[in-house]
């Protein structure tokens, strides 16, 4: 029995202020993951430290933190099958330079540190983040197919 899973994405600070939170959208949209919960929001210092809590203590997690709070981000709730994996092979590797190309980072930033995405690592992960950013009645049950659409109108003209 396959079933589909939820993951946490978001369109990172920089991606929003270099606008192309579009093109980002688009790579998962076209995949054919459905949005089920989508906003902008600036990150409280709460949120950010919640969400980084298994990089405490790095080198890198204060400016992870000044960084996922530079701007505000779109956060967006995407569900499909195998959608945690799935989204972050479509983002590439952490560090752009790494990503191969044809991912949102190879084809979109520069660098490790404004790497435009984030995703979820785990099943897991998304339930724990998900629940940082969005309350359960923000997300919505989208069916997303257009056949049924038709049909449905075609029936009931
Ligand atoms: P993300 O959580 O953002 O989806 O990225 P990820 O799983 O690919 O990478 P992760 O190890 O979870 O790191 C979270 C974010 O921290 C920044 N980072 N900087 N300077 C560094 O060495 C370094 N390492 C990681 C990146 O922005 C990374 O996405
Ligand atoms: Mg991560």
């Amino acid at each position: 029995m396959h079933t589909e899973e939820r993951t946490f994405i978001a369109v990172k600070p920089d991606g929003v202020q270099r606008g192309i939170v579009g093109d980002i959208i688009k790579r998962f949209e076209t995949k054919g993951y459905k949005i089920v919960g989508l906003k902008m929001l600036q990150v409280s210092n709460e949120q950010a430290e919640a969400h980084y809590a298994e990089h405490k203590g790095k080198p890198f997690y204060p400016a992870l933190i000044k960084y996922i709070q530079s701007g505000p981000i779109v956060a967006m709730v995407l569900q499909g099958y195998n959608v945690v994996a799935g989204a972050r092979h479509l983002m590439g590797a952490t560090d752009p330079d790494s990503a191969e190309a044809g991912t949102i980072r190879a084809d979109f930033a520069q660098l490790k540190e404004y790497n435009v995405v984030h995703g979820s690592d785990s099943v897991e992960s998304a339930e724990r983040e998900i629940k940082i950013y969005f309350n359960e009645n923000e997300l919505c049950n989208n069916g997303k197919s257009m056949s049924e659409l038709v049909i449905e109108h075609l029936d009931n003209v």
